[in-house]
């Protein structure tokens, strides 16, 4: 950017810039914390990578002058190359052995329950194959995710197309197993019909009631749609009446409902547009939802309106779920989805927002509706990959997850 004479003092252009001190020391800069926590952190596991790549990849042609660098690509480098699991994190191929890693990253290749644009079965995949870029060094939150945190990935869950009945019960068995063997679940779907099996797989375990920050453009709280369970409906079946603990739907037996999940705990964030919202809305006034639009999010402020999310969601609650739709970011940056609804968030701001939501810590989490068909330059599954990293991030740093007194200087 061109300077202004008048910002600067160009009577003198020899001599130092001099006059306005800000009175910022060069360590005081969250840049200065940042090298300074990152320096702190050690790197076993990166060496441990380069060993295993040596001795799985073989020893480079002589001509390479980085002995680090295997003949055959058998870790992170090069990031276009290889097999990709999520950030390349170990395959949990034995889903008995998940109890050996701290968090897992799981795919719910689900799409049937969109109304608009499906897709999304290929969003685990997408995920995947752009997290590759990422190394796991986080420069803005001061974290090395490889050192700090054992991640996996435990592959995707066997779900059933066209039958949402039985990928509910899939859904909701396979992350009651994750969940259950100690591992943080990050579950990658799928349209949003998801929430309901993921939080059911979830809250029967936790000893009392769980909070619901749901991140989206709609607010998906319909009984049915076009006469079924959709993906605008989870947290109709999610959350109770609030006077009942639960109660039968007669016309499908299902219960309405889990006990600990009260609609009040459920804080829906960016809620607003021209789509799909009419039938929702008065299920959310009814039960009392807390909703938060994007008017909510401009004036109060991402960061605040984070710190009012987090209020409402944890009120009596002894866990809070993350749910994530990437439709809450604006489809000018994130196109590639099932129902896009311009004037959602900047990716800073979702940013800001996860890493105020998840420094109180998570039960778990889930990132949907990203469909790549109609993606461009993967952007859609970068900022899904992002939200997950970002939240995994801010649970390390803030000692929530992950083991970094253990790594620490
Ligand atoms: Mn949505």
């Amino acid at each position: 950017m061109a300077r202004s004479p008048k910002d600067h003092d160009h009577d003198h252009p020899h001599t130092h810039r001099h006059g306005h001190s800000h009175g910022v020391r060069r360590e005081d800069t969250h840049g200065a914390k940042s090298m300074e926590t990152l320096s702190r952190i050690s790197q076993t596991k990166q060496d441990e990578e380069t060993a295993r790549s040596l001795q799985y990849g073989l020893e480079a042609a002589s001509s390479v002058i980085d002995r680090n660098i295997s003949l055959f690509s058998r870790g992170h480098q090069p990031a276009f190359a290889g097999i990709n699991t999520f950030m390349k994190a170990p395959y949990c191929e034995d889903i008995r052995k998940i109890g050996n890693f701290e968090a897992a990253f799981v795919g719910a290749p689900f799409d049937s329950a969109t109304t608009y644009r499906p897709g999304t079965r290929f969003g685990p995949q997408a995920v995947r194959r752009i997290s590759a870029l990422y190394d796991g060094y986080w420069f803005d939150g001061g974290v090395d995710i490889y050192e700090e945190l054992d991640l996996c990935d435990a592959g995707d869950i066997f779900v059933i197309p066209g039958n949402i009945e039985k990928t509910f019960d899939q859904v909701t068995k396979a992350v009651s197993h994750i969940y259950t063997s100690g591992v943080f679940p990050i579950i990658c779907g799928g349209d949003h019909s998801l929430g309901f099996p993921n939080v059911r797989g979830i809250a029967p375990h936790i000893d009392g009631n769980v909070g619901i920050i749901h991140i989206d453009r709609h607010i998906d709280i319909q009984e049915k749609d076009m006469d079924e369970r959709m993906h605008t409906t989870p947290w109709f079946w999610t959350t109770n009446e609030g006077t009942h603990a639960s109660h039968r739907d007669h016309s499908h037996m299902h219960d309405v409902g889990l006990p600990n999940c009260h609609p009040k705990n459920l804080v829906q964030i960016g809620i607003g547009g021209w789509y799909g919202n009419r039938p929702g809305t008065a299920v959310a006034k009814r039960r009392g939802t807390s909703v938060l639009t994007m008017h909510d999010v401009q004036h109060y402020g991402p960061k605040k309106a984070a710190e009012i999310a987090l209020e409402m969601a944890w009120e009596g609650c002894k866990a809070v779920y993350l749910s994530f739709d990437i439709d809450s970011i604006d489809p000018g940056f994130a196109p590639g989805t099932g129902s896009p609804e311009p004037g959602g968030l900047l990716p800073r701001e979702a940013f800001e927002m996860i890493h105020t939501i998840a420094a109180e810590g998570l039960c778990g989490m889930e990132v949907v509706e990203v469909s790549p068909p109609y993606d461009v330059n993967d952007n859609t599954a970068q900022l899904a990959c992002r939200v997950v990293l970002d939240v995994l991030g801010t649970l390390v740093a803030n000692g929530k997850l992950g083991h970094r007194s253990k790594v620490m200087k």
